[in-house]
């Protein structure tokens, strides 16, 4: 169980996923809320999926920040995160269904970029397209939707306040589209007549988050911010073109909210003590074999948003190494080690060899990633039931040795191991 203080008071609070998603970054994110005035989004939409169980309750998060289940902490979406407004009202009242109070604490950024019902078309075929070498999106017209806004023909939160220019626009990037990928299915009228009304809706959620976001930080408030996705999927730094298209990383806390980086000071980054990955793509510990069906059934490592399988794999500690070099973690959060239970023997990537030749970091190349030779160390494992433990000491000597393995590796400090899915079940190092 985690107690005191674990959010900074000197600036803001960032969680990061360290490799490709679903690391358990909505579980701390919930915990660590307990204690914050405010909880905000910076990148992606809800091709986001985060799953978190508080007393019995299972909430999903996918626009909206995790940090909503704590009664006093506001909700911010900022303007690197891009919205489909239908889901973001949609998934609003799904948890108000689940009691919920949301009234006055979810704030959205007028800079935010729109995702239209046609992005999500397009999305569909443009991994036609794509044939064999699909990405394996979660379909949610995440890249259509930041292609519109690098192209500079997207429209903002703050274009529904104009609505006959807002309808110009919109005719003309539907226009646009259907131009590159031919004619498809799309009532224009009905959705501008929607738009007209979510205009109405939305008016009291839209905030200036830059001044938002300076003015709290000026009243010394406790900020978290809440990354989505993960590094290996940031559009820049991840398995290009196997990524989502934002900056996952900790670039896209500051593009994504604009607060400077001198007021950041700590970042968690959220390791899941295996490896799991959700779509295509290079994938170099991947287990196609009896042990990745079973991390896969006992993770019960399902897509929170699409419900796809998730591949799974051994944990990759290059990948890891790569992933402290960009982000700069403070702390780690190593989740799921209660997983790994009763395996005979659990190995770890240590190391790439290229031709016989250790590689310094991990490539750029997918070429070359396919080439490569993994170095695994082998380490014993236990047997005994973990998740009720909730000091270091309490666990088996095996799951000591892998954990200190991981964070002697990578010389940053292991703060928290998840051991179960409620929110109790983690162990407080600090
Ligand atoms: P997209 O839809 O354009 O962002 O997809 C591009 C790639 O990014 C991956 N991606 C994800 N990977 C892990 N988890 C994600 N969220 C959901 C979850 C995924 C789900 O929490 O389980 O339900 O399938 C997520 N979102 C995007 C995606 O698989 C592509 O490889
Ligand atoms: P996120 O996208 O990083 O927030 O992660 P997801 O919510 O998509 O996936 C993580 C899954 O693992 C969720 O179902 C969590 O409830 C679950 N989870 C998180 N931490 C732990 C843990 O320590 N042990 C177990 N068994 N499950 C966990
Ligand atoms: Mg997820």
């Amino acid at each position: 169980m985690i107690s005191g203080s674990n959010l900074s008071d000197k600036g803001v609070t960032v969680v990061l996923g360290t490799q490709w998603g679903d690391e358990g970054k909505g579980k701390l994110v919930d915990i660590l809320a307990q204690e914050a005035d405010i909880c905000a989004r910076c990148a992606g939409g809800n091709n986001a999926g985060h799953t978190i169980y508080v007393d019995g309750i299972k909430y999903y998060f996918h626009l909206l920040p995790s940090g909503l289940i704590n009664p006093k902490c506001t909700s911010i979406i900022g303007s690197g995160v891009v919205i489909h407004l239908p889901s973001f009202f949609a998934e609003i009242e799904e948890l108000k269904e689940k009691g919920l109070q949301t009234e006055g604490r979810i704030f959205v950024s007028d800079r935010a970029h729109l995702v239209f019902d046609f992005h999500q078309i397009v999305d569909g075929l443009k991994e036609v397209e794509l044939g064999n070498a699909s990405i394996g999106t979660t379909k949610k017209g995440i890249g259509p939707a930041y292609s519109s806004k690098a192209s500079r023909s997207g429209l903002r939160v703050h274009h529904l306040s104009n609505l006959q220019s807002f309808e110009q626009k919109f005719r003309k990037l539907v226009e646009n589209r259907r131009k590159r990928y031919g004619y498809f299915e799309y009532d224009v009228e009905a959705e501008i007549a929607r738009y007209k009304q979510y205009a109405t809706r939305l008016k009291p959620f839209i905030i200036d988050s830059v001044l938002y976001m300076h003015k709290h930080i000026n009243m010394r408030q406790k900020i978290l911010v809440e990354g989505a996705n993960a590094l290996m999927l940031d559009l820049d730094f991840g398995t290009y073109p196997f990524v989502t298209s934002s900056n996952t990383t900790i670039g896209g806390v500051l593009t994504g909210l604009g607060i400077p980086s001198s007021k950041i000071d700590k970042v968690i980054g959220v390791v899941k003590a295996y490896t799991t990955r959700v779509g295509g793509g290079p994938f170099p510990t991947e287990l196609l074999d009896a042990t990745g069906e079973l991390l896969q059934r006992v993770g019960a490592e399902y897509g929170a948003t699409t419900g796809r399988k998730r591949r799974c794999g051994w944990l990759d500690l290059v990948v890891l190494k790569y992933s402290t070099l960009i982000n700069g973690y403070t702390s780690i959060n190593l989740t799921k080690l209660d997983v790994l239970t009763n395996l005979p023997e659990i190995k770890i990537a240590t190391a790439y060899l290229l031709n016989g030749k250790p590689l310094e970091s991990f490539p750029a190349d997918l070429d070359e990633l396919e080439n490569i030779d993994v170095c695994y160390e082998t380490l014993p494992g236990w047997e005994t039931d973990i998740s009720k433990c909730r000091h270091f000491k309490d666990l088996p000597i095996n799951a000591q040795r892998y954990v200190k393995k991981i964070e002697e590796y990578l010389n940053v400090p292991i703060e928290w191991i998840g051991v179960g899915m409620e929110r109790e079940d983690m162990i407080d190092l600090k």
